[in-house]
């Protein structure tokens, strides 16, 4: 589990990291240009600032967020990573922000803690049977790993599994990615953000974007906020589940909905989960965390709405179906739970690209799924952005196909029954 601790132990020694976010982040307030203003510092608006600067020399960049970096979705994830999609277009997206996952801890010299121990999916049903083969074999055929485990074999990788025949949905099987895992949502926008940092770009906290300014042409040429107007020709929104907020100050309407996602963790105890395990059907996915607690996630609320509390409903459904598949685990207490906002488009797959308005770039609709892109995501869109074209993986997740019909369908393989 985890990669080795001593990247945050050396990486604090190196770069005496409290004094730069001190400096840097606290303290910044914006200038009154840029020449890229990001909206949004969770781990997306961050990584594509760190990959304009780092891989397109744009350096003069501010990222603009509400509140505090990471205190969106990237902080309240449960970080599981996988790309293990069934459509080509998604597959090679998230195969490419997996590579990327395999050395971040590298790359900004920071741990962000990826540790691909498995996703399981289990199947309950004949369907469930049928559509994860069709993913496995779909993804063989695309070059990325993905297995078919029988129950026994499913026991055997996740010994406190229950996999008897006499509960209500009995396992039928299961698809495995051996390098699916889960990762330190902090310490990924903790990374981004400081690797930005270093390259110059200023990370303004507590600066809500309330206005997007256009020229004559139509053409972006600053933002509104609350710490005051910031000249600049290139917007990049990447608000997840405020984005059809953010770009209605544009004038553009988004095909988007807004949902509460909400998750728990239990106590903490020693390492008793080997693996992530996901149920469509019992609609729960589990993990354990570093630190020891049993992360523990279930659907979305079923009406659209900014609420981040959710329903106590979908809680309640999601703990049971959780003790059902593990039943070792019901005398674990909750230790605490929280929501966030998540929005999600008519395909379930998400929106990367070029917008109708000159200068305005867009990357929502990541629904419940976008942790695991993050990587891909930033370095995608900031491709993007520095081109004034899109990147060729982000190309068929243009806007524009919810106009010509275009769509990625993804709503099956989601895994997740949201
Ligand atoms: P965020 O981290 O939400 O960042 C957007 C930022 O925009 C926020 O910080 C917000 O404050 C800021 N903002 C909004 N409006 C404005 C404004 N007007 N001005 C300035 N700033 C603004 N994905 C997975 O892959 N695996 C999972 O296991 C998983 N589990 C999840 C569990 C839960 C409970 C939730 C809620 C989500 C889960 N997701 C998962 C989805 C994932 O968290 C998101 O898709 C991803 O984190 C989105 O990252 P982001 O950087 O785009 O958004
Ligand atoms: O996309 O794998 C996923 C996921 C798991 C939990 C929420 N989203």
């Amino acid at each position: 589990m985890g990669d080795s601790t001593r990247f945050s132990f050396l990486s604090l020694l190196r770069h005496g990291a409290g004094k730069v976010w001190d400096r840097q982040w606290r303290d910044a307030h914006p200038k009154a240009s840029y020449g890229v203003v990001i909206v949004g510092a969770g781990g997306h608006g961050l990584a594509t600032a760190y990959y304009l600067a780092r891989e397109h020399g744009i350096r003069d960049i501010a990222v603009l967020d509400k509140g505090w970096l990471g205190g969106g979705n990237t902080g309240r994830n449960t970080t599981i990573i996988r790309s293990n999609y069934l459509q080509p277009e998604s597959a090679a997206l998230y195969e490419h922000a997996l590579k990327l996952w395999e050395s971040l801890s590298q790359t900004l010299n920071y741990n962000v803690m990826y540790s691909p121990r498995g996703v399981l999916m289990l199947a309950h049903t004949h369907h469930d049977v049928q559509v994860f083969k069709r993913h496995v074999h779909a993804n063989r055929l695309q070059g990325i790993d993905n297995e078919w485990l029988t129950p026994a074999q499913a026991k055997a990788f996740c010994p406190p599994l229950d996999v008897s025949p006499d509960v209500r949905y009995p396992i039928q099987g299961a698809a495995l990615q051996r390098r699916g895992g889960v990762a330190r949502h902090d310490a990924v926008a903790w990374g981004y953000a400081r690797a930005a940092s270093a390259l110059g770009v200023d990370i303004i906290q507590n600066c809500a974007v309330t206005g997007i300014s256009r020229g004559a042409d139509g053409a972006v040429t600053g933002v509104e906020t609350t710490k005051g107007p910031i000249e600049t020709g290139r917007v990049g929104v990447v608000t997840a589940g405020h984005t059809s907020v953010v770009m209605a100050m544009a004038g553009v309407r988004m095909p988007l909905e807004s949902f509460p996602l909400q998750a728990l963790v239990s106590e903490p105890v020693k390492p008793v989960l080997p693996c992530v395990v996901m149920s469509n059907t019992v609609h729960a996915y589990i993990s354990q965390s570093d630190k020891g607690e049993l992360v523990i996630g279930g659907g979305t609320d079923v009406y659209a709405s900014y609420s981040q509390a959710g329903g106590l409903h979908v809680t309640r459904e999601t703990l049971a179906a959780i003790c059902e598949l593990f039943p070792s685990f019901r005398r674990l207490k909750m230790l605490r739970n929280w929501g966030g906002i998540v929005d999600t488009t008519p395909d379930r797959s998400p929106i990367i690209g070029l917008t109708p308005v000159p200068g305005l770039f867009v990357n929502c609709g990541w629904g419940t799924g976008g942790f695991k892109a993050t990587p891909g995501s930033g370095h995608i869109f900031a491709a993007t952005i520095a081109r004034g074209e899109p990147h060729p993986i982000a190309a068929p997740f243009s806007l524009d196909r919810f106009l010509s019909g275009r769509m990625i369908n993804e709503e099956a393989a989601a895994a997740v029954a949201h």
